[in-house]
């Protein structure tokens, strides 16, 4: 530690002991990034291009140490001169360059890219303001910007330059590089453009801004709000800004290493996050054949780059652009796009497969599916489910194309950073092995009669959970109980995700409470989720949780025995505090509608046990630890599709005929709720649920109280439950995302380390 002690000194004329955090962290900031400089970066002929909308890549500064293998050598020097690291993390703001599930499995996979010593980079936007921060006032999710970029920043700004144009004007980038490292390994690149000319200043009443004056909002907020014409064209404005780019460098880099462009596909393959990233295909087009190459020649080019994988079937996460939008914004594309709808017209004449369809909107995902060469799902049920149903016209055209690849994590944020105590216990059984070969966790195995070895591992999770309930407290105010059972929801909030189930529980536990029948243990209810900010619903649901976390706490009869708190503004940072202090994971998704899920991975890998439909990788996960060592309830995906073909559900009729499911849902708008919370919002909110519960939850509600009853008086055998524990944790392993790094390798990518 003889250099940080000197860059300390070197930077602020004083010892590390009489320093701020803030000098700290600057001192360690710079000493990381040389760190990584020196170490250097993953190159090759061939590279993955990892293009995406969302970059979730939370704090840095931790996982770099971890990954650059001097974690505990910087803590203990820091502990040595009176100073926590955990404190000095505190400093570092989290970037704010994503918004769930995708966004946080890239950072996962640029992890795991640099890890496996794989050439690859990831490209993105760099969002001054990012995704909006949340704010709850009078119960109800405000929306504020989130500026995360200070002086002291992992942003690295390069020369790289490019202009980008648009109708009637051309806009010139900056790139900007964050330094991802691998764990014992090189490191490789994030590139994020911009542009110099961002005017924050702009931003006014929370997050609203001027959506014509893209000139200087373009790169302001991730996921403008697109509830108008003005927000749409401003989401295309964005996408083709970080396609143009994207494009523009990767042919620039392979033409450096000697491709004369027929050959790009021996230099570059790149991936395809959801629809956002697609018009990357018609802008190779442009620029290949601007160098000369007929258009023949540079769609069957583009078609051996390209791969798309798909992470929603949500049809509103299917972007369809309406043609007139892309005249207004990139006119250049249009042609392109429209030669590449008469090629696949000639062949595929059904409006099905067609890209542009006769109302003249724009189907991003079948430009990606005719033009690439691979199109993935992300848990196997999730692709059978494109397969066969959603993405059928496809599959029968092109079955070779199709394949899974099964979401992950990287255990080095996820376990050895969140988690220090169960790695080391870990490590002290099974060795270190683990770190680069997950699968080895199996080995765990041998303990599950191992008394001494339960015990410890129930006392890590009550050591986590007091360290939870601190930051709980600090976060909402609210004090909960550390012997209490940790029940866990934290997820973009979304009515397939189902929230609303999990609040219709909390009722049914409030009247049962209040009736006279008290729980054994006692049960934390933990939320923590954004809603879009034009999603009604959603926020109506929000409010809903907060109401109820307030009328459960003010009431001395129930009080004791249950308690609701939504931590504020859930982010990455957050997740690190709440996945080790889990007993009960909600993974509660209407069956069919979860691509996979990643959250419910954290989770197991922690030691806790799921409750969960079979629906995206809970599916895989009950096939890992068997049916004694997780909760499943709930219809089936197939039984779930069959409603929805039918059109047969009917959440009136369960409503009327339940007087139970009634009494719950009722209660929503009963005089204690309407007395603290606003009218407008709960009366949607029920109207929602009687009239169209378009996610199925009054279907699946008696069956989750009934399994969820049976969990949580399951957990008061405490050696069964470790049992159960232990094996979520020694199954963990299939989910590093280092195996699906290497799968994604191995089918797609073809990239030599
Ligand atoms: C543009 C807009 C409509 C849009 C914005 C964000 C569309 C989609 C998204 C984000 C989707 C997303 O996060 N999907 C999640 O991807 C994860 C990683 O594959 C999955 O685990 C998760 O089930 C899926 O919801």
């Amino acid at each position: 530690m003889e250099a940080l002690k000197t860059m300390i000194n070197d930077m602020f004329h004083k010892d590390c002991s009489s320093c701020t955090n803030e000098e700290i962290y600057t001192a360690l900031l710079t000493y990381t990034k040389e760190a990584l400089e020196e170490k250097g970066y993953h190159n090759g002929k061939k590279k993955i291009y990892y293009i995406s909308a969302e970059f979730l890549i939370g704090k840095l500064l931790s996982n770099n140490l971890i990954n650059l293998g001097i974690y505990d050598q910087v803590a203990d020097y820091l502990k040595e001169n009176g100073k926590s690291l955990a404190e000095i993390e505190e400093v570092e703001p989290e970037p704010s360059l994503g918004n769930g599930g995708l966004g946080r499995l890239a950072a996962c996979f640029l992890d795991s890219i640099a890890t496996l010593g794989l050439p690859g980079e990831g490209i993105g936007l760099n969002y001054h303001l990012g995704l909006f921060k949340q704010v709850f006032k009078d119960r109800l999710q405000n929306e504020t910007p989130n500026p995360w970029i200070t002086n002291n920043t992992w942003l690295t700004p390069t020369d790289v330059t490019y202009t980008v144009p648009f109708h009637g004007f051309e806009l010139e980038s900056k790139m900007y590089d964050i330094a991802v490292a691998g764990y014992q390994n090189k490191a490789i690149h994030l590139h994020l453009f911009d542009i110099d000319i961002a005017d924050e200043s702009m931003v006014h009443d929370g997050i609203a801004f001027n959506k014509k004056d893209v000139l200087h909002n373009l790169t302001l907020f991730l996921y403008p709000d697109d509830s108008d014409d003005d927000g749409r064209k401003l989401r295309i404005y964005q996408q083709y800004f970080m396609v143009s780019n994207a494009a523009q460098l990767i042919l620039d880099e392979a033409v450096a290493k000697g491709c004369n462009l027929h050959d790009l596909a021996d230099y570059a393959v790149v991936q395809i996050n959801d629809t956002h990233p697609s018009m990357i295909i018609p802008e190779f087009i442009r620029l290949l054949t601007a160098k000369g190459i007929d258009f023949e020649e540079a769609s069957d080019i583009v078609a051996k780059v390209c791969a798309y994988t798909n992470h929603t079937i949500l049809a509103e996460a299917l972007e369809k652009w309406p043609m007139s939008y892309l005249e207004e914004v990139v006119p250049h594309l249009v042609p392109i796009i429209k030669q590449l709808d008469e090629k696949v017209k000639r062949k595929y004449p059904q409006e099905s497969v067609a890209i542009i369809d006769s109302n003249n909107l724009v189907h991003m995902a079948h430009m990606d599916i005719h033009y690439g060469y691979s199109i993935n799902g992300v848990a196997t049920l999730h692709t059978e489910i494109l397969k066969n149903s959603e993405l059928k016209q496809f599959y029968d055209i092109y079955p070779e194309k199709f394949n899974n690849k099964t979401n992950g994590i990287t255990f080095r944020r996820w376990l050895m950073y969140c988690n220090h105590p169960l790695t080391e216990l870990i490590t002290s059984l099974i060795g270190d092995g683990f770190k680069k070969n997950a699968f080895e966790l199996e080995k765990l195995l041998a303990y599950k009669d191992d008394q001494e070895v339960l015990n410890k591992i129930l006392s890590i999770k009550t050591d986590a959970k007091k360290v939870c309930k601190d930051f709980i407290l600090s976060n909402t105010g609210v004090e909960i109980d550390e012997n209490s059972i940790f029940d866990i929801q934290i997820k973009r909030l979304h009515e397939y995700k189902r929230q609303q189930l999990n609040a219709l529980y909390i009722i049914y536990k409030y009247l049962e409470i209040k009736g006279g029948k008290k729980p054994e243990k006692p049960v934390t209810f933990i939320f923590g989720a954004k809603a879009a900010p034009a999603y009604v619903i959603a926020k109506d649901i929000i409010h809903l949780l907060l109401t109820l976390q307030d009328l459960i706490k003010n009431d001395p009869d129930v009080a004791p025995y249950m308690k609701v708190v939504m931590v504020e503004n859930y982010n990455v940072s957050a997740a690190e505090k709440l996945i080790p202090a889990c007993d009960i994971s909600e993974q509660i998704s209407l069956a069919s509608k979860e691509a996979s899920g990643t959250g419910n991975m954290k989770f197991m890998l922690n030691g806790a046990v799921t409750l969960g439909t079979m629906d995206g990788a809970n599916v895989e996960i009950s096939d890992l630890v068997g049916e004694d060592n997780l909760y499943i309830f709930g219809q089936s995906s197939e039984q779930v599709i069959q409603h929805y073909e039918k059109a047969d559900y009917n959440s009136k009729a369960i409503y009327e005929g339940n007087a139970d499911i009634k009494k719950y849902v009722d209660f929503i708008v009963s005089d204690q709720v309407l007395a603290l919370g606003h009218e407008e919002n709960l009366r949607r909110l029920h109207n929602e649920l009687v009239n169209k519960d378009w996610f199925m939850t009054l279907l699946d509600l008696e069956d989750y109280i009934k399994v969820k009853n049976q969990a949580l008086a399951d957990y008061t055998d405490r050696e069964k439950w470790a049992k159960k524990m232990l094996v979520n944790i020694a199954k963990a392993g299939f989910f590093s995302s280092d195996r699906t790094i290497e799968q994604y390798n191995e089918d797609i990518w073809h990239l030599t380390k």
